[in-house]
């Protein structure tokens, strides 16, 4: 069964600026087997949300640890090697300025963010930059406006992306249920833990703070709730090195008074239309009738609003292991129709295709069933998949499998998202990989299969865009 809806974003987060910056909006998806934690009844939930403070400014204030407590902002461009150093090659020749010097760079060789005229995009900013009303996704050349004497850093994602696995080690050794949420944040289910239940979980979230910190100079913030929403929360309610145990009947004191947009999963979207009906706090969405919200916000959404807003959350912690797709998919700047458009479309299309065909090449997979995705300009959600003969991991096989897959739809409207995605994933190279079970066909239509002939639609000519 296709599975859009359980991907996972991982190496995305790194990107999250970027990929807002992107022309359609690109963002790769892993979606990912998973493994779920499970609980005795009797011991209450301690489920804990850590956030890393600052993160990008954070890690480059390890290399330049002179800049503490100073306004630092990240982004504009990526880091071009050795630009501070030559800096001070000139200005200081008597010294041999190298890569183990770049904590004695002076602060005054540090570019300023003031006079910057580009259109970067801060990926983050130190807390002493913030209180200027510098934060991430704010165009630079506005934070330069707020805070001109803030430094300008560029982005290093490598490094970022090790620091990101090294605390997520350190965690691992200590308790075992985690659940990866991107490059910053993780959750971990401390209930059946030894020590998981003291204070309520502090001494144990106090325990991976200070084992973090003391193996990477880094700090976060841990919150620990009955459940993952709480403990979202609760994990920014004391910002930065911070720790808060939040307990259901901390709830109206500690959450309804905060906007609705602190719950994760009410966008600006619906956070306007909450608005307009006057709801501007959780605690005054608590107070809506439950038939009201399905009224207005439809029986699923209006559901979760109401549940959220009690506080109410089962999610399990969800442990990853092997991915089990891999997806890209792009929303268009305007809608675009399959014929007028069908030259733009054909070419997103094999981009598409090529950027999953390379996530599998770099990752070291390769899958059977090829799938695509549409949302039409109603937001009406199509899915159709198709599952070869042999696994494959190439551009060009995806994109004829995914070509004859969108023949099967009817395009009566506007497109306004499209996605492919490769799934039956198993490592390249691997027993499975090279000797795969008799072929099976089968087309999905939003989740529900459906028999289908597919084996050979892959002689016909994928033509459609
Ligand atoms: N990020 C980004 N673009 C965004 C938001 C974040 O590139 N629009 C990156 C930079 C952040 C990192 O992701 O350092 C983690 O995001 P957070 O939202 O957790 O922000 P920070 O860790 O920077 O700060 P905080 O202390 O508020 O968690
Ligand atoms: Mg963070």
């Amino acid at each position: 069964m296709t599975c859009w809806s359980s991907v996972t974003h991982l190496t995305s987060d790194c990107f999250r600026t970027q990929c807002a910056q992107a022309r359609c909006g690109q963002s790769l998806r892993l979606g990912y087997a998973s493994s779920v934690s499970t609980e005795t009844p009797t011991l209450p939930r301690r489920i804990a949300h850590l956030d890393m403070d600052a993160f990008y400014a954070s890690v480059e204030l390890l290399r330049y640890p002179q800049l503490k407590g100073l306004p630092v902002v990240i982004g504009g461009g990526r880091r071009r090697e050795d630009d501070l150093l030559a800096r001070m090659r000139i200005a200081q020749p008597e010294r041999e300025w190298t890569a183990n010097d770049l904590a004695d760079i002076p602060v005054n060789m540090f570019p300023l963010i003031g006079g910057y005229t580009g259109r970067g995009v801060i990926t983050t900013a130190t807390y002493a930059a913030r209180a200027f009303g510098v934060g991430s996704a704010m165009g630079v050349m506005k934070a330069a406006q707020l805070c001109p004497q803030a430094i300008l850093l560029p982005v290093d994602f490598e490094q970022y992306r090790h620091y990101s696995r090294r605390f997520k080690e350190i965690v691992h050794e200590i308790t075992p249920l985690v659940e990866d949420r991107g490059v910053d944040e993780i959750y971990m289910d401390f209930t059946q833990v030894p020590g998981g239940q003291r204070e309520g979980g502090r001494v144990l979230a106090r325990l991976i703070q200070k084992s973090i910190t003391g193996a990477t100079g880094l700090t976060c913030s841990i919150g620990v709730a009955p459940n993952k929403l709480l403990a979202k929360m609760a994990s920014e309610l004391n910002k930065p090195n911070g720790i808060s145990i939040l307990k259901h009947e901390d709830l109206q004191e500690k959450i309804w008074p905060l906007p609705c947009r602190k719950i994760n999963g009410i966008g600006p979207k619906a956070d306007a239309k909450l608005q307009a009906h006057g709801i501007h706090t959780i605690g005054q969405l608590a107070l809506r009738e439950q038939a009201w919200l399905l009224e207005h916000f439809g029986k699923s959404y209006g559901a979760w609003l109401h549940q959220a807003a009690h506080g109410w959350d089962d999610r399990p912690v969800v442990t990853e292991s092997e991915p089990v797709s891999m997806s890209r998919e792009t929303t268009f700047e305007k809608d675009l129709h399959v014929l007028h458009d069908k030259a733009a479309l054909g070419q997103i299309f094999t981009r598409l295709c090529q950027q999953v065909a390379a996530d599998l090449q770099r990752k070291g997979y390769v899958g059977k069933t090829i799938g695509i995705k549409l949302r039409f300009d109603n937001f009406q959600t199509v899915t159709r998949d198709s599952t070869l003969a042999i696994y494959t991991a190439d551009a060009q096989a995806i994109r004829q499998a995914a070509g004859l897959c969108l023949k099967r739809i009817d395009f009566k409207r506007r497109i306004r998202l499209l996605g492919v995605r490769v799934g039956s994933l198993v490592k390249a190279g691997s027993e499975q990989s090279l000797y795969p079970p008799i072929a099976k066909s089968s087309t999905s239509v939003l989740g529900v299969q459906e028999a289908a002939s597919s084996k050979d639609h892959l002689h016909e000519q994928a033509d459609l865009f």
